[in-house]
């Protein structure tokens, strides 16, 4: 039997994934206040993510910081606790007349990489970089981007399989071994 998975044809394997089984989990939320009116929304889509999911609110803590620069430190304070599944980063940077734009979000989106591999612990970059407040809107609606809601989706993929990483899960058994070339389905050009 063979099975596809973007394109090649995989034999034998075992596929780990995430799942929507979020029993147990916790998730911590670091929030920047600057551009509040976007982030304040980004919040509660990511919190209504998370719950909607099965996530107790008493699971989730979320910590406000000054601006998206300061995300980072908290964050990884936060992951190294060990309290939480996944850490959700939020944010708003929105590019003025100055460079400040580029320093801001160059720092926080290289501060959030770093403190999860620092902290061994999922950090999810929900931090917009837009070029006009008008984009940032829109990214931070619920009805339309959603930026938030799809943070908290990213974190519930990341904890999930975490977890199974972690505790040696088994996958299950997707694919048997193939037995002839002929059965092996064409590679898709
Ligand atoms: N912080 C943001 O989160 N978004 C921005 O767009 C922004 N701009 O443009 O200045 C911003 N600045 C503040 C910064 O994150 C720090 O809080 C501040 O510099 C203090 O360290």
């Amino acid at each position: 039997m063979t099975f596809r998975l973007y394109d090649c044809v995989v034999t034998d394997m075992k596929l780990h994934k995430g799942s929507h089984d979020t029993t147990g989990l916790r998730f911590g939320i670091v929030v920047a206040r600057f551009n509040k009116f976007v982030t304040s929304k980004l919040l509660s889509s990511c919190v209504d993510g998370l719950t909607k999911q099965g996530v107790k609110p008493d699971d989730i803590e979320a910590v406000w910081v000054p601006g998206a620069f300061e995300i980072p430190l908290v964050a990884r304070t936060m992951a190294r606790t060990k309290r939480f599944d996944a850490v959700i980063c939020l944010g708003a940077v929105i590019r003025g007349d100055t460079p400040h734009f580029d320093y801001i979000s160059a720092e926080v989106s290289r501060g959030i990489g770093q403190a999860a591999l620092d902290a061994d612990v999922p950090i999810i970059f929900g931090v917009l970089t837009t070029h006009t407040i008008a984009q940032a809107i829109e990214r931070s609606d619920p009805a339309k981007f959603n930026r938030g809601g799809e943070a908290a989706k990213s974190a519930i993929e990341m904890a999930t399989v975490m977890r199974q990483l972690r505790i040696g899960e088994e996958a299950p058994p997707i694919v048997k071994r193939e037995t002839s070339a002929k059965t092996r389905a064409p590679r898709k050009r």
